[in-house]
């Protein structure tokens, strides 16, 4: 069922991270699929732009549709096999809400964390950071962190109640890619509680970056957060 579906990706990408978190709930496992190098800026070949005019990935094609954006695969594939695998996004419309809604938050996370916050270290060279910049920059990723703590304190040990959902196929890989980079969890501890219990799902535990087992990342990164 899943042999016409084809994903190009790259190790470390929190985007492609979460469509393959989504195949392999869904028990699609084994679709054909290309890991591109970002070194060799494969993302910008010709195979990939005449998928994708923006030349990144995640590219998926299923068939002849084609379906780029991280978000967009991951509703598209929900919606095609709701009944496969992990139901990601329920039938209760109260519960679809709550999902969608913290699915939508991630995108704080992505601009604190990773543009505001991340992009700025790895583009500025260590002697040409702006210190009280970063300070702010620092606060802000702290002050969004305290809202998934508190959701996660008040929920059933998942973004939203008991069980895996798409909120935790946005959220999850922000974590993973905080503490790589040094994210110190004793801090919230229900994002860390959270942490341990998530990294050792299978679907996690199969698309986790596989160059992360070459060496750890840039702790200094989100070190003071
Ligand atoms: N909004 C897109 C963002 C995808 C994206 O930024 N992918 C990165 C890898 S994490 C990429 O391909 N970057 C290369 C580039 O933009 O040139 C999504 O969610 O799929």
């Amino acid at each position: 069922m899943s042999s016409n579906m084809f994903l190009y990706w790259g190790s470390g990408s929190i985007p492609c991270w979460k469509p393959m978190l989504v195949l392999e709930e869904k028990g699609l496992s084994g679709y054909p699929n290309k890991r591109i190098s970002f070194g060799d800026q494969e993302h910008k070949s010709d195979e990939i732009t005449k998928l994708n005019p923006r030349g990144q990935v995640p590219t998926f094609k299923d068939g002849d549709v084609v379906v780029n954006e991280s978000n967009a695969i991951c509703f598209y594939l929900e919606n095609k096999f709701p009944d496969k695998g992990t139901k990601l996004l329920p039938d209760d419309k109260a519960e679809f809400g709550r999902i969608v809604q913290r699915c939508a938050e991630t995108a704080n996370v992505f601009n604190t964390a990773v543009v505001n916050l991340a992009q700025y270290r790895f583009k500025t060279p260590k002697d040409k950071l702006d210190e009280e910049l970063l300070k702010t920059k620092y606060e802000d990723f702290r002050e969004e962190l305290k809202l998934w703590e508190g959701y996660l304190a008040a929920s059933g040990g998942y973004v939203v109640g008991s069980n895996f959902t798409m909120a935790d196929v946005f959220f999850f890989p922000y974590v993973a890619f905080g503490v790589r980079l040094g994210l110190n969890l004793a801090k919230y501890p229900a994002i860390s509680a959270y942490y341990d219990k998530v990294k050792d799902r299978p679907s996690v535990k199969t698309t986790w970056p596989p160059h992360w087992a070459d060496g750890p990342g840039d702790s200094s990164i989100f070190g003071p957060v």
